[in-house]
């Protein structure tokens, strides 16, 4: 008997993976756009590698002719099949002239070329990851065929603008027809055929200059529509930097001759690294002080190097299969955590990059749809570009990192790339070039391998006579169904020893945890001292160690490093909330020492000052629950200690929020920090019932310098249900009625707001700016309101949220199923949500067909 049903999507395995029986050396592609659809015609000179057929994958569409070698191909001489073409009887070398036909005008899935965009604003883009370029003509569409492209685009003169990777080499007017041009690009690197892209359309121009280490001059341009050009800067700027940085901290210059950046407004994920053609969301580009919030604007540059850096991590080296996709991924982001740590604090960088992974990642493993790091099978892989593969990748780059300490560090990533630029390869040669000054660091492979985050406990004992400390450690992973029983990983512990009287650093240790249970003795250790573990977050892992809250409150005095300050907040927070998984702790100790703390920092680094105050979202807090989970519980209690916060600190609100005048725009560390800091102080004044707080608000708005300071308080006055909060969201959507980024905002803020009901939701749907064609729309409110779980996991909130999905599912299925991970967790929610959930899902599996969304619900 089958263990699986036979209409199940079928799996594809790492453990099969086979190269490719033929290589292709070079491709001619002629795109010509057309009003209602595209011809392709390309040309591959392929070569055997192997034995076997010739497979190219294909999907939408329409097959016009095959021609093998100067010979037209009939049915016979190949198989059309779930979205193989193969070609039998191949000679050892030959050339295909493929033709076919596409339709990018109805593309919705926003995958291969697709049209973005309406009115005078169309324009046609392509996004080729993970295996869109299936979608504009027939090829071996897999990341280990690296190919030399020429593109030849064709269009409209309505269409100024033809993009493609590489270099121009001609352009020029198609003779008889005089409306009609067209632009050659050549890319002179091999690349796989995900990273082609192409752009039709009219779009503006900024340009910029830079000169890279290797004397190579660059021309750098960013392409937006006009009513746009003018929030580019900011990601040019981000750029130079970035292009910079490589150079410095991992001797990588740019390559070509010209880099390309293109801001699209219908996009399913952030930005992707085409070779020397990125295509951007434009809410992941675009940016001025006007329109676009401090955190966002920030965002925007760390996307810009994540892509940028991608460059030489994912594109000169590429992933063998996608399995490998964390390769790339997991050493790219922690590239670009790396680069938004050099421009900020440092500690506000990893306490953001950490509190992303708690909340999202840590959920991930805690739920049905953990996976490894280095998934071993798949049905959709569209669905594994998750916060593990990501996140959890970069964390494991990082602990390789700092075991490794900087020059160690640096000799690793030198010789991986000297060893294996223009290859595809694997998670294994990665560690294997890393390892070349220690070979411990080839263990690191059983994080890629195992799913599911792991617990460190521990405790200490102190020997006055012998004066020595010995804590005790031991790990633990749950099982995750599916996968081998796990095995000790290396934990690096970052750990630092304080003197309880003076607060003064006694010892300061890496600890390596790769058994168990181990037991590390610290020397010469006088009086018993504090211990303060996993410093800078050293390891992906929740640690539950036997503090007192005295030992916690004296860390968040004594600790010079502002991140470990954030993580002992976030201990007390966590004990007080979580009293019903087993923590204890009464949050007298949390609010006397934050009522001590704060008002100190807030002068000396106001952006620390604010995350202090951070309270895990009430998403985050339920992934700490196993089952059982009830959301109106653990909100209640989550909004209690808030008002706590609030209330213990009431008297100091005004004064806070007088000492952080606002003043003329300035995009400087210090100005953001205040702007975050007077944000939240607004907040709390108001959740305290501060006499005049309203105002400020109102005042706020009024005054605002730029889009952080205006939406804090508009966000401030829709939370707390000001009686001038309609009055100010109307006057927001006026000011702002023609930027789409700034409208999503407007959505957002209602969707996410406190007391949204579904009814509400649906009336922002049937809005006449709602559009299901736009996924940051769609997000700006699907997404915005899945941060209420209280609204979320009601019959109502639950209907209409599946419901979306079933919209969405044949349009649009990427979007669909990345928005459907939020109810991965349903089974562990209280009786009778659980039953509720389960049902709603049962039939959302009926009504759906694409693999992605029946992937995601597997374990219904
Ligand atoms: N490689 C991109 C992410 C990306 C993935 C898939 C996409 O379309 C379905 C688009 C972008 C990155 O890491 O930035
Ligand atoms: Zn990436």
């Amino acid at each position: 008997m089958p263990d699986v049903p036979p209409h199940a999507p079928s799996k594809i395995n790492l453990k099969d993976y086979q190269r490719p029986s033929f290589d292709v050396e070079t491709v001619h592609l002629n795109i010509k756009l057309f009003e209602d659809y595209a011809q392709v015609n390309s040309t591959l000179k392929m070569v055997r590698q192997t034995t076997g057929d010739i497979i190219l994958f294909g999907e939408s569409l329409e097959l016009l002719s095959i021609i093998m070698n100067d010979k037209a191909l009939t049915s016979e001489h190949y198989q059309q099949e779930d979205g193989k073409l193969t070609i039998y009887e191949a000679p050892d070398e030959v050339i295909l002239d493929i033709q076919v036909r596409i339709c990018p005008q109805t593309n919705t899935a926003l995958e291969g070329l697709y049209m973005a965009g309406s009115g005078d604003d169309t324009m046609f883009v392509t996004q080729c990851e993970p295996e869109g370029f299936r979608k504009i003509t027939f090829y071996p569409d897999r990341p280990d065929v690296l190919a030399i492209f020429t593109t030849r685009l064709e269009a409209d003169k309505r269409y100024p603008t033809l993009l493609a990777n590489g270099n121009l080499v001609e352009a020029g007017e198609v003779a008889d027809a005089p409306e009609r041009h067209y632009a050659i690009w050549q890319d002179p690197t091999n690349k796989p055929s995900y990273l082609f892209a192409c752009v039709i359309a009219d779009l503006d121009v900024l340009t910029d200059s830079y000169t890279t280490s290797e004397g190579r001059d660059v021309l750098l341009e960013v392409y937006a529509k006009s009513a746009d050009i003018d929030k580019c800067d900011v990601g040019m700027q981000a750029l130079k930097d970035a292009m910079k940085w490589d150079e410095v901290n991992y001797g990588r210059a740019y390559d070509l001759d010209r880099y390309m950046i293109v801001a699209v407004s219908q996009f399913n994920m952030g930005a992707m690294e085409n070779k020397g053609l990125n295509i951007f969301n434009t809410a992941c580009v675009l940016s001025s002080p006007e329109t676009t919030t401090d955190a966002r604007s920030f965002s925007v540059k760390a996307i810009i190097a994540h892509e940028y850096f991608h460059n030489w991590t994912g594109n000169r080296i590429t992933c063998r299969d996608w399995f490998q996709l964390c390769l790339k991924e997991g050493f790219t982001v922690y590239r670009d955590q790396s680069f938004s740590a050099d421009q900020q604090s440092s500690a506000v960088q990893r306490i953001d990059d950490v509190a992303t992974l708690r909340a999202h990642q840590f959920a991930e493993d805690a739920g049905p749809l953990a996976h490894p790091v280095r998934p071993e099978s798949f049905v959709e892989i569209n669905n594994f570009y998750t916060t593990t593969v990501y996140e959890k990748g970069a964390e494991i780059v990082r602990m390789i990192a700092n075991t490794l300490g900087p020059d160690d560090f640096r000799k690793g990533t030198d010789e991986y790339f000297r060893r294996y630029d223009g290859q595809a390869v694997t998670v294994e040669d990665f560690l294997s070039a890393l390892s070349i000054t220690d070979d411990k660091i080839e263990d690191f492979i059983d994080w890629y391998r195992q799913p599911g985050t792991p617990v460190v406990s521990g405790s200490q004992t102190y020997d006055s006579a012998a004066q020595t400390l010995t804590i005790t450690l031991n790990q633990q992973t749950r099982h995750v169904k599916g996968f081998d029983a796990p095995k000790p990983l290396p934990i690096p512990v970052a750990t630092t020893l304080f003197d309880k009287d003076s607060g003064a650093i006694v010892a300061e240790r890496m600890l390596l945890l790769d058994e168990a249970t181990q037991t590390f003795v610290f020397e010469n250790v006088a009086s018993e001292p504090v211990v303060s573990l996993l410093r800078d977050f050293s390891a992906p892992v929740q640690l539950n160690y036997d503090y007192q809250d005295a030992d916690l409150a004296f860390l968040l005095k004594h600790e010079i490093n502002g991140f470990n300050r954030w993580q002992v907040t976030q201990m007390l927070v966590n004990r007080i909330l979580l009293q019903s998984q087993g923590a204890k702790s009464s949050p007298d100790v949390y609010l006397e020492a934050l009522a001590q703390t704060l008002p100190v920092l807030a002068a000396d680094d106001a952006m620390l000052a604010a995350r202090l105050l951070d309270i895990p979202s009430a998403q985050e807090l339920a992934s700490a629950i196993p089952q059982d989970y009830d959301p109106v519980l653990v909100k209640e209690q989550r909004d209690g200690l808030y008002q706590q916060v609030a209330d213990k600190l009431k008297d100091q609100w005004a004064t806070l929020y007088n000492d952080l005048p606002m003043q003329s725009y300035e995009d400087s560390a210090q100005a953001r920090g205040i702007r975050a800091l007077r944000n939240v102080v607004l907040d709390m004044a108001l959740t305290a019932n501060v006499e005049g707080a309203a105002d400020w608000a109102q005042q706020q708005y009024d005054h605002a310098s730029c889009m952080t300071e205006r939406f804090g308080a508009l966000k401030a006055m829709v939370n707390h249900q000001l009686p001038k909060a309609n009055d100010y969201l109307t006057d927001f959507y006026k000011r702002f009625q023609a930027n789409d980024l700034v409208i999503d905002l407007w959505f957002s803020v209602q969707a996410a707001a406190d007391d949204v009901t579904p009814d509400v939701i649906k009336s922002l749907i049937a809005h006449t700016d709602f559009d299901w064609n736009t996924p940051n729309r769609v997000r700006s409110v699907i997404g915005a309101f899945s941060s209420q779980p209280t609204v979320l996991w009601t019959a109502e909130g639950l209907k209409m949220y599946t419901d979306v999905i079933k919209k969405l599912d044949d349009a649009n299925p990427v979007l669909a199923s990345r928005l459907l991970q939020v109810l991965a967790r349903w089974n562990t929610l209280a009786e009778p949500r659980r039953q509720m959930a389960h049902e709603q899902l049962t039939d959302l599996r009926k009504n759906v067909a694409s693999k992605h969304v029946l992937e995601s619900l597997e374990s219904v």
